[in-house]
Formats: structure tokens, sequence, C-alpha cells
């Protein structure tokens, strides 16, 4: 494959490794509805994962064909669950971000999934996150955020390749994936696109 992906829309371009070997499997686009009618751009994304991690669930997924592994909830579910290496790439494209319209949409966003894993509304975890968001960061058009998931279900944040914090929390790593994979995904192709993503490097 060649060096970089395009996400069409924006024209934001996203390499096809990162990491040294997570590969990209599929880029999409976040967007927000504002004022009931308009829908903006928040950012673009790319959604990477470590290929030796993912033929892991060789053992369990391996015989089946792709169109089953795609159409599998309970692989989707492994993806989110399991200690895979994954990074999701966010390229800012909204000029106008600010660190407390950031802060809500996490706790909207997030705050959702949290509570769909563990039951509860994890306030105090919600807090500990959104209190790193200092309104000293920028966030202008054309910043890069990266949210990995290394090894021991360590979420690492890096703002424009430096790191911002780490925490260690399974929980809010699958909460985070959940908003690009999961069942309700921000934007429907990208997760399919990430699906055969997925498939392919369990087959070769
Ligand atoms: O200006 O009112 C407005 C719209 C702001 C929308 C903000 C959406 C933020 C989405 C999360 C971004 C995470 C980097
Ligand atoms: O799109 O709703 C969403 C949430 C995406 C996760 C955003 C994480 C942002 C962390 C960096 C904030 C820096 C101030
Ligand atoms: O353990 O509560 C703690 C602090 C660890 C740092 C967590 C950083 C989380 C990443 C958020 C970055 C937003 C700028």
């Amino acid at each position: 494959s060649s060096g970089t992906a395009v996400e069409p829309k924006t024209g934001v371009l996203f390499p096809s490794v990162v990491d040294g070997a997570r590969r990209l499997l599929g880029i999409g686009l976040r967007k927000k509805n504002v004022f009931g009618l308009k829908s903006i751009d928040v950012y673009a994304f790319g959604v990477y994962a470590e290929v030796n991690d993912v033929k892991k669930l060789r053992e369990k997924y391996g015989a089946l064909s792709e169109s089953e592994v795609r159409g599998s909830k309970e692989f989707f579910a492994d993806v989110l669950d399991q200690d895979l290496r994954m990074t999701v790439r966010l390229q800012i494209v909204y000029g106008r971000l600010t660190i407390g319209s950031v802060r809500s949409a996490f706790e909207e966003s997030v705050g959702n999934r949290l509570k769909k894993f563990s039951g509860s509304d994890n306030k105090e975890l919600l807090k500990r996150f959104t209190s790193l968001f200092k309104d000293e960061y920028k966030l202008p058009r054309g910043s890069v955020i990266d949210l990995s998931r290394e090894q021991g279900y360590i979420l690492q944040t890096k703002i424009n390749g430096n790191e911002v914090g780490s925490i260690q929390s399974k929980l809010l790593c699958q909460s985070i994936l959940d908003l690009y994979i999961g069942d309700d995904p921000f934007d429907k192709k990208a997760k399919e696109d990430i699906g055969a993503g997925l498939t392919s490097l369990l087959q070769d």
C-alpha cells in the first residue's frame, strides 16, 4: 500500500503506519450537530492496530470467513475489550474548538460509554480525565491528538507528538474505542473499513 490515506471530505492525510507497526485500518469523520440543524466537521480520525496483537485473535476467529468475522458482534466486542495495542489519531478540522467544548463533548460521548460498559456514572473517572484538559491547551485546526491503548490497558494521550498524560483504565480504553468501532459509531463507513482491515490482518 502507499504511504498515506486521505479523508476525502476534509483532505486530512493519515500515514498508513504509526508507532512502528500499527497499521491503518480505516478513516472517518467526527461531526457534531449544533443548533439542531447544522452539523460541523470537528475532526478526521484514523484507527490503527498493532499487527501482532490482532493476530492473537486468530485462534478464535481464524477459521471464519471474512464476512462472518465482520458480521460478528463478538469480534468487535473482543477488539474493544482485549489488551490489543491500538491508536486512534484525531486531526482537528474545526477552527474554533475551545477546551470547554472538548470537555463537555467528552463528558457526553465518553461518559455515555463508561455508563454503558460499567453500569455506573463514573463521575470520578470522568473528572479525573477532563481535569487534565487544561484551559491553556490550544487545539487549532491541524492539531493532532493520538489516543493510544498501550499494553496493560494504559491510555496514553499525545498532542502534536508530545505526551500529555497516561492513565491505566481498561474501562476508559474500551469506552474511547467504542466511539469508533462500537455499536453506534461516529462514522459507520469507517467502522466497516476498520472491520475489513482487522479481518485482513487476521488472515494474512
Ligand atoms: O462551537 O459550539 C461550538 C461547537 C463545538 C463542538 C465541539 C465538539 C467537540 C468534540 C470533541 C473534540 C475532541 C478533540
Ligand atoms: O469525539 O466525543 C469525542 C471524544 C473524543 C476523545 C477526545 C479526547 C481529547 C483529549 C485531549 C484534550 C486536550 C485538551
Ligand atoms: O493518574 O489521575 C492521574 C493522572 C494521570 C494523567 C492522566 C492523563 C490522561 C490524559 C489526558 C490528556 C488530556 C490533556
